[in-house]
């Protein structure tokens, strides 16, 4: 047992929430004896400054997990299907920001103030939901457990970073080339690998991620089908419109939910909120107090306001929820996840 901490892997260690891990890991004082960065054979070689030292960034292979007590991946579905098994057959233990194990039956899907309990059942790999999910799902669970949930109808309003870094520079570029009255060719967004691409700046595009046969996109069936997997509740009714903003960073959620409970007002929603774990309540419309995105920029919490009741169903409540995407809706979740099974006793240096 080295009492120093934990040999820890990042890989993806050069992208968008690959970098804020990092950061986050530095800031929380995280317990490593050894960091290893890794990545794809074309960002290898790159020096990263990890708390004043520079760490060369890896090409992931199968053998480099050896001897890693947690991989922390963030590198895309398809790397993490290949390597985050080989990860775990080393005796990693594996959290995977990527959508490729998410639905598993034998992965735990985990959101700590919601189902940290979830984390004993894991067998080598655990994933982070997607961060539309995440910031909804922590502030729906102590309304949940108060009140129980029937329904949610939930709109986004999605920043650009959660497409990558590559996303936002063509944000920013484009916005420059409108503005002066240049041309530019999107070739990003929505969706990187699609046949159209579409201008982001000055828009609002209905599509994050490709769409599925039913007429919803990806993005719109992991909130739903997510929500239920972490929440539990296979019977929850969720419906979702995910669209994208020209924001870099911060997404925004319409909420519509149904409680169990009847007669309710949204002062009783309120009270509930303001002692929940990871949540800050910022509702206070007299003096124009609401979240947004450019507020919650670099912090942790999952931002909530405009609470209102309903004006004809008696069990419905509408709120407003704001999160950093890279931070609780990536990086952060996944930090949390490894701090949490620390605490739990379920991860120990080798
Ligand atoms: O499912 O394009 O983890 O903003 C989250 C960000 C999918 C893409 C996930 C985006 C990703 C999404």
């Amino acid at each position: 047992m080295n009492n120093k901490g934990f040999h820890v892997a990042v890989v993806g260690a050069t992208g968008a929430v690959g970098q804020q891990m990092l950061k986050t890991l530095e800031k929380r004082d995280f317990p490593i004896s050894q960091l290893t960065l890794l990545s794809s054979a074309r960002s290898a070689g790159k020096a990263i400054s990890f708390k004043g030292n520079e760490v060369i960034v890896q090409e992931a292979k199968p053998e480099s997990f050896d001897g890693v007590d947690i991989a922390l991946f963030s590198a895309g579905g398809s790397v993490s299907k290949t390597l985050a098994p080989e990860a775990a057959e080393r005796g990693a233990i594996v959290i995977d920001n990527t959508s490729a194990f998410r639905m598993d039956p034998s992965v735990p899907l985990v959101v700590p103030e919601v189902n940290k309990e979830d984390l004993r059942e894991h067998r080598g790999i655990i994933a982070n939901p997607n961060c539309s999910t995440i910031q909804m799902v922590a502030a729906l669970e102590p309304l949940r457990r108060a009140f129980g949930l029937k329904k949610i109808i939930v709109s986004t309003y999605q920043a650009v970073s959660g497409a990558g870094a590559k996303a936002v520079e063509e944000l920013n570029e484009q916005t420059k080339a409108i503005i002066n009255g240049e041309n530019y060719e999107p070739g990003i967004l929505p969706v990187g690998s699609g046949k159209k691409h579409y201008q982001i700046a000055f828009n609002a595009i209905p599509q994050i991620d490709k769409f599925e046969e039913n007429g919803y996109t990806f993005e719109e069936m992991k909130m739903i089908n997510e929500t239920k997997k972490i929440m539990h509740m296979p019977q929850l009714h969720v419906a979702a419109t995910c669209v994208r903003l020209p924001v870099a960073t911060g997404h925004s959620e319409s909420v519509y939910f149904e409680v169990e409970k009847q007669g309710l007002n949204a002062s009783d929603i309120q009270e509930q909120l303001k002692e929940a774990p990871g949540i800050v309540l910022e509702d206070n419309p007299s003096e124009q107090v609401y979240p947004m995105p450019a507020n919650c920029v670099g912090k942790n919490d999952v931002f909530v306001g405009r609470i209102r009741k309903d004006l004809d169903e008696d069990a419905g409540f509408h709120m407003w929820v704001v999160s950093d995407n890279l931070l609780k809706g990536a990086a952060w979740n996944s930090v949390q996840i490894a701090e949490t099974l620390i605490e739990m006793g379920l991860v120990q240096a080798k």
